[in-house]
């Protein structure tokens, strides 16, 4: 049975590690591993020790940068770190980040955290169980958590 890793974060305000696992549980039976950390800085080793010690095969990583400038670098670094970690280790580690000033109020940025998260975990479930799937939906202006751009209308 495929492991999925779940890192989150408890600097975020929603509670994005639960819903990934709702989403993932609802749809397929595989094995998960979660873990959190303090902060999206944190992820990437986070996301690294679930695919190499934890045997996961994909791992989602789930935080919320947070409004100010410093938390855009922060976010900037983690990206980094994140997409160094899937370069060392070959494996997908799929980053659902949902900055703090995305949502017009709180009620929208709790809508958003928990759409984005849930949709992303329907990748995932493609990326390890229906890669061709995704290839269907190549061009299509796909877009997590509001509503998609669509394709171009030429
Ligand atoms: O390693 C401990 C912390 O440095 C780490 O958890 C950081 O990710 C925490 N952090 C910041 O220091 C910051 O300035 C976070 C943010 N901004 C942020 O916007 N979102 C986070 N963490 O999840
Ligand atoms: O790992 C899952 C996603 O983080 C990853 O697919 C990103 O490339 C998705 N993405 C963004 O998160 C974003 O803020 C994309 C864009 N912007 C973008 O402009 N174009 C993309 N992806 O193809």
């Amino acid at each position: 049975m495929p492991t999925i890793g779940i890192a989150d974060t408890t600097f975020a305000r929603y509670n994005m590690g639960r819903a990934a696992i709702d989403e993932i549980q609802k749809n397929v039976s595989v094995q998960i591993k979660r873990v959190t950390v303090p902060g999206i800085k944190d992820l990437p080793v986070a996301a690294k020790k679930l695919i190499e010690e934890e045997g996961c095969d994909i791992v989602m990583a789930l935080g919320m940068p947070g409004g100010k400038q410093k938390d855009k670098m922060c976010a900037h670094e983690a990206s980094q770190g994140l997409i160094m970690a899937q370069l060392m280790t070959n494996t997908h580690i799929i980053e659902v980040f949902v900055h703090e000033d995305e949502g017009k109020d709180e009620k929208e940025l709790a809508f958003l955290m928990d759409r984005r998260t849930r949709e992303h975990a329907l990748n995932v479930i493609k990326l390890l169980f229906k890669p061709e799937k995704l290839v269907r939906e190549a061009g299509t202006g796909q877009r997590q958590g509001f509503e998609d751009a669509g394709p171009l209308r030429m």
